[in-house]
């Protein structure tokens, strides 16, 4: 605490993850019966699982197991790219990674702004999954300047919210007044506007460009597209959404169900079709509809390395030649069932992946570890002799593939399209303001700070490749 009392990032993000959470469900009603059938399925699973229940209450985490874990949003403009940057470094969220989506059909590339620190991690995970429009991706010359005008016209971020920005950075913080009123303004920023700054002819022809460009331009700010709880059993979660009268999308994304989880796997219901009105040459307005929000789920396994990434995405891949899910689900079945049995050929033992040198590691000395030092063991003879420990470091990130397939099925089934890949990272960083944190280092920077803490009794901190 300094002498301006100032709140920390970690507590500002959480005050508005709640807010964000609370005005979400108030917005989208479907979204609270989700959370609702996320809670029971995660309370049943602990009631039958009482070794995760204890490690869930010793990590401190059993209390916000089935709060939300991510956000996300689509901007139109690079200002508001820049801009959003500095809003959630105030909440101590920084951008990691960056994810093309051109490959898969969808014209934006992304990042997430996330915690970093574990300790920030544990305190509050809210992340946000931020898209940015590729404006330049528009054929239609004149569409794309017409998209162009509107976006720059409009202003996503109230003046009091741009001001405890600006405040926050020369001061290093805010008070705890401050903080609320930043979390208020803030908040403005994602809510929904059913009211489109276009006119009806001119949101057909963005939606006839893709149906993305639509979501993006028509509106007078980035709404919240989904929030994300976490699940300890998605599987379950998906068959009985259903029954809660929410439709899931076809199939999860990501690994199959296996014992030791990787990365990450999601699905969600699909958005639903909302009232919206369009501004009519007579200043009338107009009713219409358009579809944009729905309520996402998630489980996180280990974090991969870029060896075990490269075994995912072939498996993955070879997978989908295989059987590519329909988006009406009608082959779902044929889809989980190629994707268990190509999987097979990834090893599903903690150990087995650590020593192939798939996924990352934390380690850290046994009890009796603590009292063997001043050896100088190698790392595999300290492990077989009980002085060191290991556990799986948790993916914290999002993954391309999954990603294009939460759009699609949110943006209507139909609305696959062909772009031509085109990453561009650097201008993308250009455009944020910052560069990206490298996942892959992060992890294994946490994976080398953890074996050197156990340096007392291994002879040298590095894991097996
Ligand atoms: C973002 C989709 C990506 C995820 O969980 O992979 C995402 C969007 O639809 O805007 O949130
Ligand atoms: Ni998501």
């Amino acid at each position: 605490m300094t002498a301006r009392n100032f709140v920390s990032a970690d507590h500002i993000r959480a005050e508005f993850s709640r807010a964000m959470s609370a005005m979400y469900r108030d917005e989208v009603p479907a979204y609270g019966t989700l959370m609702s059938l996320v809670a029971r399925v995660n309370d049943a699973v602990l009631a039958g699982d009482a070794t995760l229940a204890a490690r869930l209450e010793a990590t401190g985490s059993l209390e916000r197991i089935s709060e939300e874990r991510h956000g996300a949003i689509r901007l139109g403009t690079t200002a508001e790219l820049a801009m959003m940057r500095r809003a959630f470094a105030v909440m101590g969220m920084f951008p990691v990674g960056y994810y093309d989506l051109t490959e898969a059909g969808v014209p934006v590339h992304s990042t997430a702004f996330r915690p970093v620190a574990e300790e920030s991690l544990k305190l509050n995970p809210f992340r946000v999954f931020t898209s940015l429009l590729r404006l330049d991706l528009i054929a239609d010359e004149k569409l794309r300047q017409e998209a162009a005008d509107v976006l720059a016209r409009r202003r996503i971020f109230t003046d009091e919210a741009v001001r405890l920005v600006e405040k926050a950075e020369a001061e290093g913080g805010l008070d705890v007044a401050d903080a609320a009123r930043f979390v208020r303004e803030v908040l403005e920023t994602f809510r929904w506007h059913d009211r489109a700054l276009v006119s009806a002819g001119m949101y057909k022809r963005l939606h006839d460009a893709h149906r993305l460009i639509a979501d993006v331009v028509s509106f007078k700010g980035p709404h919240i597209n989904h929030l994300t709880p976490r699940t300890l059993d998605i599987d379950k979660v998906q068959a009985l959404m259903p029954a809660q009268g929410i439709a899931p999308k076809a199939v999860v994304e990501g690994p199959p169900t296996r014992s030791c989880a990787i990365l990450l796997r999601q699905t969600s219901f699909k958005a639903l079709e909302e009232a919206v009105s369009f501004i009519g040459a007579d200043g009338a307005w107009h009713e219409g509809s358009h579809t944009a929000r729905f309520g996402e789920i998630e489980q996180r396994g280990v974090a991969l390395t870029p060896k075990g990434r490269a075994l995912y995405d072939q498996l993955l891949d070879a997978s989908r030649a295989r059987v590519r899910p329909a988006a009406d689900g009608s082959n779902a079945a044929e889809y989980e069932a190629a994707l268990a049995d190509v999987f097979a050929a990834f090893p599903d033992d903690w150990d087995a992946m650590r020593k192939a040198g798939l996924a990352y590691f934390s380690y850290s000395l046994t009890e009796r570890g603590k009292l063997a030092t001043g050896r100088a063991l190698d790392l595999e003879t300290a492990i077989a002799e009980g002085l060191v420990q290991f556990d799986p470091i948790i993916y914290e990130d999002f993954l391309p593939v999954s990603a294009a397939g939460i759009f699609q099925s949110n943006l209507g089934d139909e609305a696959a399209q062909d772009f031509a890949a085109s990453p561009n990272q650097v201008m993308f960083e250009r455009d944020l303001g910052a560069s990206v944190l490298d996942e892959f280092a992060h992890y294994a920077g946490i994976e080398r700070a953890s074996l050197e803490g156990c340096l007392g009794v291994v002879s040298r901190a590095v894991a097996a490749e």
